[in-house]
């Protein structure tokens, strides 16, 4: 991350179109990290905070403007980082967030088509130069997310389900958050890692493990 230095933690961020797989890989890059002897603090955007979880259920849940809504994305990322992933880092502890601005990009600049220069606006107000150490981008066809999205049940209060917003878009809104995703990893080829997620999981996590060994 800009301005890291040795006692502070480190900030992993994990992406990907629904159904990619992020949440199956939050818990097990947490327990390699923890094995380490560090730390970690497993979080998830948006949400992340009690306001950030009331967010989550507005942003998810109700028609809005696209306006309203990425304003609500960086609404709860401010308290987000105020309240859980600053001090997390300042103490040392590495936080891991299952999403956090690249899905902005992603889904609100790709998928809802709202120009990447006025997302940047709001990622300057709300915070600054931060970003994550490192991202992975879990990249799957979009058919094959929504195959997997189609053979799931809502994991916990709040979780993305059929029902929500999101997930009630069709296969090229999809897409064009896939390509927002693949376009900011080759703007940010050293933070962002695009890890091919249509194969096994021993496998995915055998290169995930590459990336933490050098982190
Ligand atoms: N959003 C936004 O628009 N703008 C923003 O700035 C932010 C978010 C921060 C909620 O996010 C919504 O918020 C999201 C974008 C928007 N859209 N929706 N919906 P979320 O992250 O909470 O919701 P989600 O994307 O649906 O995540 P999820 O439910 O956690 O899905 P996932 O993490 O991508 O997938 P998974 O649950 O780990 O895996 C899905 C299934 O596939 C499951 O049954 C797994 O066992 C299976 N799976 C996973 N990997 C494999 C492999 N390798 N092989 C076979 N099967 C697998």
């Amino acid at each position: 991350m800009s301005g890291a230095n040795a006692s502070r933690g480190r900030f992993i961020t994990l992406e990907g179109v629904d159904g990619a797989g992020k949440s199956t890989h939050v818990g097990w890059i947490a327990e390699r990290i923890r094995s380490r002897g560090q730390e970690v603090v497993v979080t998830r955007e948006p949400g992340g905070t009690p306001l950030g979880e009331q967010l989550r259920k507005l942003v998810l849940g109700e028609a809005m403007h696209i306006d309203t809504e990425t304003l609500l994305m960086f609404a709860a990322r401010r308290e987000h980082l105020e309240q859980v992933i600053q001090p997390a880092l300042q103490a040392g502890k590495w936080v891991i967030s299952d999403r956090f601005t690249d899905a902005t990009f992603a889904y609100q600049g790709g998928g809802r088509q709202m120009a990447a220069a006025r997302i940047a606006i709001l990622e300057d107000w709300v915070q600054g130069a931060f970003q994550p150490d490192l991202t992975f981008v879990f990249d799957v066809p979009t058919d094959v997310a929504a195959g997997r999205r189609g053979g799931r049940e809502p994991a916990s209060p709040g979780a993305a389900s059929a029902s929500d917003r999101f997930e009630r878009e069709n296969l090229a809104f999809f897409e064009r958050v896939r390509d927002g995703y693949l376009r900011r990893a080759a703007q940010f080829p050293r933070r962002m890692k695009v890890i091919n997620a249509n194969r096994a999981l021993e496998s995915i996590q055998k290169e995930l493990e590459e990336y933490l060994v050098v982190s």
